[in-house]
């Protein structure tokens, strides 16, 4: 029998539940703190995708993990990506003006505003995390911690961006392409995975099984970004395209060529699906996501 999940439907579902978490875990402010949280709720109530919360939530799921406490969590991490979003976007990095179809933070408010929403939404995240009502356990509270903290910093994604940044190091090479990317983008994946199984408490089996899952998807997901910044349309997508190559950036595109890109794609994506073979019917939703990154 074939997959049963209305897969949008699910993820809008999703959407609502994290939207109305991180309104209430930041709610709006008067006084002379206002335009910094104005700013933070802006980056963090766009139109996103929530697709990090949602492998969260589903990977919590898997193991019966009380969603109030996944919700935090998910937050947590999105509070981290839009972090990653805001400084991404900055002149001084890509240097874009639209974002999830809006204004940029920097283009809506000022770019020390900017600077400092990053900056607040990184140290938030692990305000939450950190909190008992995220987990009554202090050492699940620490294995979060540490584990958000690894896959964001310099052996993680600013590691990534740096890596990113100076990209002419690193040539035609793809190994290293797939390991600035696994850094980049693919280390948050991973925490909204491993996190699910930390709260969890799931067998070594069943977290190597998701350790895979995490890092075909990561890169598939990397992959599915490459082609749609070649053959994407800015409407769609919210934000601009073609940016990569007019910056000669090295991409599994440029590198491999749409067609093997496309390839790739798929292989990932089939093998992310045969890791969660494992849970059986409890994973249809996470196959289902892997299914419309493949599309
Ligand atoms: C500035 C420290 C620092 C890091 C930046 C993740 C990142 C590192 C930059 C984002 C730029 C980018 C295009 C990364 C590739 C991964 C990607 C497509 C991110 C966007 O994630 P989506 O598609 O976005 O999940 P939404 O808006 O749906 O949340």
């Amino acid at each position: 029998m074939g997959n049963q999940i209305n897969f949008p439907a699910r993820l809008e579902e999703t959407a609502i539940k994290i939207k109305a978490t991180l309104s209430a875990l930041i709610p709006e402010a008067e006084g002379p703190e206002q335009q910094l949280i104005s700013a933070m709720r802006y980056a963090v109530l766009g139109n996103g995708k929530y697709l990090r919360p949602f492998l969260v939530l589903e990977t919590g799921r898997l193991f019966d993990v009380d969603e109030a406490r996944l919700l935090r969590v998910a937050a947590a991490l999105e509070a981290v990506h839009c972090y990653s979003l805001v400084h991404d976007d900055l002149p001084c990095m890509d240097d874009d003006d639209l974002r999830r179809g809006r204004p940029t933070v920097h283009k809506q408010y000022d770019e020390a505003t900017a600077v400092l929403t990053g900056d607040a939404l990184l140290t938030f995240a692990f305000e939450i995390l950190s909190d008992a009502q995220t987990h009554f356990d202090p050492n699940v509270r620490l294995q979060l911690v540490a584990l958000l903290a690894r896959v964001s910093g310099a052996k993680g994604m600013v590691g990534g961006q740096m890596m990113d940044m100076s990209g002419a190091h690193l040539g035609n090479d793809i190994a290293a392409i797939s390991r600035m990317q696994r850094l980049k983008t693919g280390g948050l994946f991973g925490f909204a995975v491993e996190s699910g199984a930390i709260l969890g408490k799931a067998s070594d089996r069943m977290r190597h099984a998701l350790g895979g899952f995490a890092h075909d998807f990561g890169l598939a997901f990397q992959i599915a970004d490459d082609i749609h910044d070649v053959v994407g349309k800015a409407e769609n997508l919210g934000k601009a395209v073609g940016k990569d190559q007019s910056h000669g950036k090295a991409t599994f595109v440029s590198v491999m060529g749409l067609a093997s890109a496309k390839a790739h794609l798929e292989f990932l994506c089939n093998q992310a699906k045969e890791h969660l073979d494992v849970f059986g019917v409890r994973a249809d939703a996470l196959k289902a996501l892997v299914d419309s990154v493949a599309k």
